[in-house]
């Protein structure tokens, strides 16, 4: 410790400032699990990040960092159901790619609400506070973004045409925006379409050296992804696509083993020491080609060396340990197993599918239990099931609950699900007297094994590895009885497809008819493995 004291000292006298000290390396993804479409900003050395949230309540989660690694969520810019109408909206549906930015003292975060309304933002003096209400704005499309010129105009980019169908997108459309009410003032103007890449989208504009810099995504969200920029004098173009484009892709063969793939969806940021970095989507396959953490967030480091233009990480390839210099690193405290459930809200960790049916969740902080009560909903309805899902943010995990639940009728259940969506979800559930391995895939609803129990209280036990979810379960506590393991690769991105990942989830059903047994689970554990 001295002999550093000593280096800080002797660098301090040559002139070296301790803020330019910096260190090496850091791990990707920076923000592991279903949080995709990154969108950052930075206001002066306090870094937010936003990311897509599709049909999960509250919406749009939001991170802040004071280094870009280390990442610790402070809250969500949507929740309430005023700002989040989600009634019935299918898996993947909701809230797409947001943009976060700051403007003369607000926040602001652009995003689509693909099947409740379109494009909108809402503004905040204080990221982790409350946001407000929904500024609507009369342009369509998606992946809005918005840009602020020297002169106070303020515009707004979306991809597409009026409509929302991904098939007829045009291209980037600019417009200049009345900030007050949302409302367009000048008439959309397509400014770039990309390199010839599919689904050119994810746009985001920044002025650097007198140019305006268009980045976008390409390749569509899957295996081809990538980064492409272009950049004009004027805000209107002609855009001069980048003649290294894409600036990054694993699409490539330079990055066909890589275990990233996907790399897109990205925006920059310049952090206060002058540094440049990016922020992007990728995923990691886990057993052969599938993925099921979902689109995670990713972070590299971003130089000008050439002609103006720039190169991410040197060669337009990252890799799981980055070896760079960072910011001085500033790590938050390590989360800890068990959720005791003894706060009168979930932490930010949990979600519900679509806007909750408040009722059905009773939060008991006095006797540290999450009580759910089961709806007439079921588990493949899409619609407010009654659902508090993490997120499954490591490949190698073991998850475990106990709950205590004794239904009188056969429909009632409730249990521990390992969930893609209502279409895809394996289920260890307790119902009337038996314990149920449950697998839904697409239309077929398979039970894999049925156990009689009679105890009231269960601890029910997920293991998940590259290759297999495995269900076991406990009267005890102490030992495990193993129910059955599934294949992880029928629940991937790749067999469910959709743009979210696998949530760990605590449920209750009625299926038909809304439950009067009251599941109470004690706490639940989540371990990376
Ligand atoms: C998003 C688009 C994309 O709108 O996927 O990867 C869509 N990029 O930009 C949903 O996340």
């Amino acid at each position: 410790m001295k002999q550093f004291f000593r280096s800080v000292i002797f660098l301090s006298l040559l002139g070296i400032s301790f803020s330019t000290f910096s260190q090496s390396g850091f791990k990707n993804p920076v923000i592991p699990g279903f949080y995709p479409d990154p969108s950052v900003c930075r206001v002066g050395e306090d870094f937010y990040l936003v990311n897509s949230s599709f049909e999960y309540f509250p919406g749009v989660p939001v991170f802040h960092s004071k280094d870009l690694v280390n990442w610790e969520q402070i809250g969500y810019c949507l929740t309430r159901d005023s700002q989040l109408p989600l009634a019935k909206c299918p898996a993947s549906g909701g809230i797409f790619a947001p943009t976060i930015r700051y403007h003369n003292g607000l926040f602001y975060m652009v995003v689509t609400n693909i099947t409740g309304g379109g494009n909108f933002f809402v503004t905040t003096a204080d990221p982790a506070g409350e946001w407000s209400e929904p500024v609507w704005v009369n342009q369509g499309g998606i992946d809005p973004t918005i840009f602020w010129d020297e002169d106070g105009k303020s515009y707004f980019i979306s991809v597409g045409n009026q409509s929302f169908d991904p098939s007829s997108r045009d291209g980037m459309l600019l417009s200049e925006i009345d900030l007050k009410t949302g409302k367009r003032i000048t008439q959309p103007v397509p400014i770039w379409n990309g390199t010839g890449g599919r689904y050119a989208e994810g746009p985001h504009i920044y002025k650097k050296d007198g140019y305006y810099y268009l980045m976008i995504a390409e390749g569509g969200t899957e295996y081809g992804h990538k980064v492409t920029i272009s950049r004009s004098k004027y805000i209107y173009g002609p855009y001069e696509s980048c003649p290294s484009n894409p600036i990054l892709t694993h699409s490539n063969q330079s990055g066909q083993s890589n275990p990233i793939q996907g790399t897109g969806h990205a925006d920059l940021v310049q952090a206060q020491d002058g540094s440049w970095w990016m922020v992007f989507l990728a995923f990691r396959p886990q057993n052969g080609t599938h993925h099921l953490t979902g689109r995670e967030s990713y972070l590299a480091p971003v130089s000008w060396p050439v002609n103006g233009w720039p190169a991410v990480n040197g060669n337009g390839t990252v890799t799981t340990k980055m070896s760079c210099p960072t910011l001085p690193l500033k790590p938050f405290a390590a989360k800890p197993i068990r959720d005791e459930f003894n706060d009168s809200t979930p932490s930010f960790d949990w979600n519900y599918l679509r806007n909750p049916i408040r009722e059905n969740y009773i939060f008991d902080p006095k006797n540290s239990k999450l009580i759910l009560k089961g709806s007439s909903v079921s588990c493949n309805q899409a619609d407010a099931v009654t659902f508090l899902g993490r997120r499954q943010d490591q490949i190698s995990f073991q998850a475990t609950t106990l709950v205590s639940f004794s239904p009188t009728n056969g429909n009632e259940e409730a249990g521990l699900s390992t969930w893609m969506n209502e279409r895809y979800h394996l289920d260890l559930l307790k119902t009337k007297g038996k314990l149920l391995l449950r697998c839904q895939f697409g239309v077929i609803t398979h039970i894999e094994k049925e156990i009689p129990v009679k105890a009231s209280s269960i601890y029910l036990r997920i293991d998940g590895t590259p290759e297999f979810y495995s269900f076991s379960y406990s009267l005890d506590g102490k030992s495990y009885i193993p129910v059955g393991k599934v294949n992880t690769n029928l629940l991937s991105t790749e067999t469910a497809g959709g743009f979210t990942g696998v949530f760990l989830g605590l449920f209750a059903s009625g299926n038909g008819k809304a439950s009067q047994a009251l599941a109470e689970f004690d706490w639940f554990d989540y371990v990376a493995k």
